[in-house]
């Protein structure tokens, strides 16, 4: 049902710097799901833990020059997988062309992302409230693709007591998170028990992210 309104939902700025492009990721979808079940038999999905020692809600994997990793040692992005001890997959040549294009629809002609983080939402998965602030590099955007069952998603401002919007992102939404957006408080609301054709129960969130690659850490 929601595809049939794909085509009224049209391009959004959610907020400022934020642009939000309804069923971008669409053609590519079925593809990216593929990739993402051949990526993780490389790199398997796993329930990383805050530095805090709480296990997170999400299961999560990477691909690309480095992975973002969280332990009872921080927030960090590492070159190696811990859980492997080998390189992250390379960014599939599909992966970096979508989050390119995205990019570049939304202003940033420039976008190089050399990260991409793969958060995998069972029934009842959340991510709390928090800003994306590890990758060093805040001029570039971020680019977030949603696959799967939908999700209700909120953003704030800069101010984690700032008042939030919430919106829905569908199989094939992306979004572009640049400028002052990019430091925005968010997080996501616990996934509903339902079904897609192409991911079963499961949502699937890709962000592509430019990190400084003088921070990574082996
Ligand atoms: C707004 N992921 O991995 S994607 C994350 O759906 C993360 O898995 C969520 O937040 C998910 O860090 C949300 C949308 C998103 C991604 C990055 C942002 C929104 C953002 C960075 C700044 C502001
Ligand atoms: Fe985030």
């Amino acid at each position: 049902m929601e595809d049939l309104f794909a085509g009224l939902r049209c391009r959004t700025d959610l907020a400022e710097g934020a642009v939000l492009l309804p069923g971008f990721a669409e053609f590519w979808a079925g593809q990216l799901v593929a990739t993402i079940q051949r990526l993780s038999l490389e790199a398997p999905f796993r329930v990383m833990k805050t530095p805090g020692g709480r296990s997170m809600s999400v299961a999560t994997t990477s691909c690309g020059d480095c992975g973002w990793y969280t332990d009872e040692k921080g927030y960090r992005y590492v070159r190696a997988d811990p859980l492997t001890g080998k390189q992250w997959p390379k960014m599939p040549d599909m992966f970096f062309e979508l989050a390119s294009a995205a990019a570049k629809e939304a202003g940033y002609p420039d976008f190089s992302p050399s990260s991409c983080l793969i958060n995998r939402y069972e029934p009842g998965a959340k991510m709390g409230l928090h800003q994306d602030r590890d990758e060093d590099d805040q001029a570039s955007p971020i680019v977030s693709v949603s696959l799967g069952v939908p999700a209700r998603f909120a953003f704030g401002g800069l101010l984690k007591t700032d008042a939030v919007q919430r919106h829905d992102l569908f199989h094939g939404d992306v979004v572009v998170w640049g400028g002052i957006s990019r430091l925005a408080w968010h997080g996501v609301s616990p996934v509903r028990e339902t079904f897609h054709p192409q991911t079963g129960a499961m949502r699937y969130n890709l962000t592509f992210r430019a990190i400084n690659a003088a921070l990574f850490q082996p």
